[in-house]
Formats: structure tokens, sequence, C-alpha cells
């Protein structure tokens, strides 16, 4: 009987092992539009990251990883939902007073951890929107929103630092907020007296570029989209954003050291406008950009130094990525492009955010999880779309089909067991433009869009005539081979449109 008995609390014991071993700790963090050659471990000289590289030495860094899409919003809504972004219209890049577009009946990343007993929270950069419609009270609860898909708790900018309301919401309120100074949003039309980027361009401390816009309400000096009034005291300090989303990083993790947790933190650099902290204005030789991207790196430093120091590094998983590709101006004259001084942000690849071409997506993807991991590189084709499956898997929990289609579970390529990812994807860089990469072959349908945005200069891959890439030997996608090669064009075009279809 005895013997029985030591053998249960023996079997419970090494199954608890496991499943403490199994069930990491897990933080995305997520840059926004970060370059895949912004970082040193994929091959920037001339901007110094020692904590991404850092993270990079102790886990897998993937050469062939991808957003979804080329701008944010589609990127953001594809890893949540695990879905791609282009099959729902409204899931392009949105106003601050959007309604919320993730569902809030359907499987979502956050509610995949929640189910098996996570604590979940999302601190940083939200942009899916907030409430479920366009007017709504920014004074009151707003609902739904993060905390309705999966986050037990929220700490967000709603959209974009550079579009209005630029104040923080801690889970359904705004925080800061007085009674006598309420807060007026709109899209349409002024509201207020605030000055705006039109107005008063004197009051400005970083310029607008000619023609982008970001002439609205200023806040902090800077001109913004879109007008807000009131909230005055509610209203962030560009300079103060990325320590404030760090500290309320750390208190989550610290509160949550001795139980799984999951944490989406959704870092706002390099994305304009890049007003870094002071001690990080000048670190970098290239300009508020370069510095911005020293402030995420340094910001990263931190959380692995907080999980040293509680004893958490080695059974935390961390996958660190970005939204989209890189851009230099993209609204502000902050010295991005004057003082770039050859630096390439998307690297050897060609175009950037917003782009069809490798630039707008192919994005740097490290995971690291030191307990488990073997440090390495990957060539396996992986995309964010899939943490979802790949999650689930590793969390034992079943997701719907509607989700497998698109989101494919990828986790053993993810920890390095495999160098195989996910056979074919689809990316897009608005709802109508696609393009389809199965294997070493890239193929971007016709479209009517512009071939380059003069605005942010940067080639957009949209063609009337449909292009062919060998992505093993031309990665810059040079050689358009499309009619060359018609048998390939025409299997990727059926599998394109089958996929559509499902
Ligand atoms: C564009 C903005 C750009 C940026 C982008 C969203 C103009 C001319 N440009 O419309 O500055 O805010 O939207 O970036 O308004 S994203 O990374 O969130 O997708
Ligand atoms: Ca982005």
């Amino acid at each position: 009987m005895k013997k029985q008995y030591y053998l249960i609390i023996c079997l419970v014991l090494i199954s608890i092992g496991l499943r403490a071993q199994e069930r990491p700790n897990v933080i995305v963090i997520y840059a926004d539009d970060l370059g895949y050659g912004d970082l040193g471990i994929y091959g920037a000289t001339k901007i110094q990251t020692p904590n991404l590289d850092r993270l990079a030495r102790q886990g897998i860094v993937f050469n062939n990883a991808h957003a979804t899409s080329s701008t944010c919003t589609p990127s953001r809504y594809a890893l949540m939902t695990g879905l791609y972004p282009w099959r729902k219209t409204g899931t392009g890049v949105l106003p601050g007073d959007a309604a919320l577009i993730v569902p809030t009946d359907k499987i979502t990343l956050p509610k995949i951890f929640k189910q098996a007993g996570y604590q979940t929270a999302i601190v940083g950069k939200w942009h899916l929107g907030l409430g479920d419609q366009v007017e709504k009270d920014w004074n009151n609860e707003i609902k739904p929103g993060p905390n309705e898909v999966g986050f037990d708790y929220s700490f967000i900018f709603p959209a974009t630092a550079d579009r209005v309301p630029t104040v923080f919401l801690e889970n359904h309120r705004v925080i800061g907020l007085e009674k006598e100074d309420p807060i007026t949003v709109n899209y349409k039309e002024p509201v207020g007296n605030d000055p705006t980027g039109l107005s008063n361009p004197e009051l400005l401390k970083m310029k607008a570029s000619p023609n982008h816009g970001h002439n609205q309400t200023i806040v902090n000096g800077i001109g913004r989209i879109g007008y807000m009034s009131g909230g005055t005291k509610a209203r962030w300090v560009d300079e103060e954003i990325t320590s404030s989303f760090l500290s309320v990083s750390q208190n989550f993790i610290h509160q949550n050291r001795d139980n799984p947790f999951f944490l989406y933190f959704a870092l706002t650099e390099p994305h304009v406008p890049r007003m870094p902290a002071t001690i990080f204005k000048g670190k970098s030789d290239l300009g508020y950009r370069g510095d911005a991207i020293m402030q995420l790196d340094w910001t990263v430093g931190q959380i692995l130094d907080q999980l040293e120091s509680l004893n958490l590094a080695e059974k935390t998983l961390i996958v660190f990525s970005s939204d989209n590709g890189p851009v230099l101006d993209d609204g502000y004259q902050d010295g991005a492009v004057v003082l770039n001084n050859g630096h390439t942000p998307a690297g050897t690849l060609r175009g950037g955010k917003y782009s069809l071409f490798e630039g707008g997506t192919r994005v740097p993807f490290i995971v690291s999880w030191p307990m488990s991991i073997k440090p390495g590189t990957s060539n396996a084709m992986v995309c964010q779309v899939d943490l979802l499956a790949s999650f689930a898997d590793m969390l034992r929990q079943e997701i719907p089909v509607e989700n497998k289609l698109d989101s494919k579970n990828i986790w053993n390529a993810l920890i390095g067991k495999s160098s195989t990812g996910r056979t074919s994807l689809i990316k897009n860089s608005n709802n109508i433009a696609l393009t389809i990469t199965e294997g070493e072959w890239k193929y971007i349908a016709p479209n009517n869009g512009v071939k380059y945005a003069k605005l942010v200069s940067i080639e957009l891959g949209n063609d009337t005539e449909p292009q062919l890439y060998n992505l093993k030997e031309d990665i810059g996608e040079q050689h358009n081979l499309a009619e060359k090669k018609p048998e390939i064009v025409e299997k990727l075009k059926k599998l394109l449109e089958e996929t559509k279809k499902k």
C-alpha cells in the first residue's frame, strides 16, 4: 500500500515538474517599424544594440520570419487573432478613435494563455480600436478593449504615438484624467482651442515633414494626427512613454513572479514621432531614430535583468519581433534621413514599411528560452500569425478549425527542434494587394496600386504585371522571373486563390 502511495506521489511530482518545464512564462516584445537590418545581430553596424544581441545569443535568430502585413493594425490583428487580416475589411491602419476590431467572442492569443491558467497583460501600443463605436466618451469606462479579448490587465495607448488621444488607458479608463477637464477627440474637425501644427507651427519642437499631415492638435510640442481637447494633465510626455511602459511591465512581472504569466509588451520605437528620453537623445549618430532604437534595446535589457534578478530568466520564453518594416521619414523632420549615414534599416531587402516587397514584412524575430532552447539561427519560414496555434500546442489548448487555416503550429521550429516552419504564407500591404510565398518562390499578385510612395521614399511592390521572385537567390527581389517561369506563377496564383476561398 505504502509503495503505491510513493508511486503516486512520485508521478504527481514528475508531472508537476514536467508541466513547470513545459509551461514557461511568455513575453512577446513587439517593436514598431523596426527593420530587418536595424539590429546588430541582423547586420547593423551603425547602431549598437547590445541587449538584443544578448537576447539573440541565448536564443534562436530567425532570418525568414514575417509580420503578415507591412503596417501596424493588420499585423497586430493577425498576432492577436491567428487570422489573416486581409480576410476582414476594416483591418487597415486605424484612426485613434476607431472601434475595437478584434472579436470578443473568438479565440485570441491572450485567451489561449488565460484558459491555461496564466495571468495575462498587455503593456504598450494597442492600435486595434476601443469600444463598440467611433463616438465614445473618453471620460468614462471604455469597453470592449484589450480586457475583453483576453488580457487580465492592460496599460495601453490607443493607437499610435502620432495619433490622438495622447493618453494612457489602464484597463478601461484614461489615467490622470480630471473631471473638470474632460477629453474630447475628433478625427473630422477641430475641437476646443488647442493650437494645431497648421495654425501655430512656431510652437513645434519637432517640425512635421511637408505634405504628411501630422499638423493637427499639438501635444508636447509635436503636431499629431487628429484633434483633441481637454485631459491636459492626462496627456503623455513622449520622452516618458517607454519608461512608463517599462515600469508597468516590471510591476506586472514582479507581481506574477510565482505564477505563469503572459505579457505582450508592445513598444513604440522606432515609430514616429521619435522623441526618446533625454538620456538617449544623441546617443546614436543617426538622429532620433537611432536613439529610439537604442532606447528600445536598453528597455529590453532592463526586462532581461529583472528576469535574472527574480530567477525567472531560465523559465521565461521571450519572442522579440516587429510589426512591419522600416521607414525613415514617416512624417516628422527628426533627422532620420539626413543623419542616416549609410545605415540600411531593411538590410539587403527591397522596400520598407507599406511595401509588398520583403522589406515591408520580413522582420527581426528572436525566440529565447534558456531552459529549453539551444541558441542558434533558423531559416524556417515563420509568421507572427502562427504564435496562436503554436502556443496553443505548447499549452495543449484546442483551437477552432477557422484559426488553423491561417495560424500554423510551428512550435518545433520556434524552439529549434525543427528546421521547417510553414510551407506557404500570404502577406498584404493593404486589403487588396497580396503576395504568396511558397518555399523559395514569392509571387506578387498584379494590382493597380502606385509603385513608389514619394512621401516616404519607399517602393511599394505594386505592379499591374505579375511578379515572381526567387528569394533564395534573389532576396533583394531584383529579377522578376514571372515571364520565364509561367508554371510557377500559375501554381502560386492557384494556391493564393484557393487559400483566399477557404
Ligand atoms: C500613416 C501615417 C504615418 C503612420 C502610419 C501608421 C500619414 C501621412 N502617415 O498614415 O505617420 O502613423 O500611418 O503607422 O498620415 S503604423 O506603424 O501604425 O502602421
Ligand atoms: Ca508599425
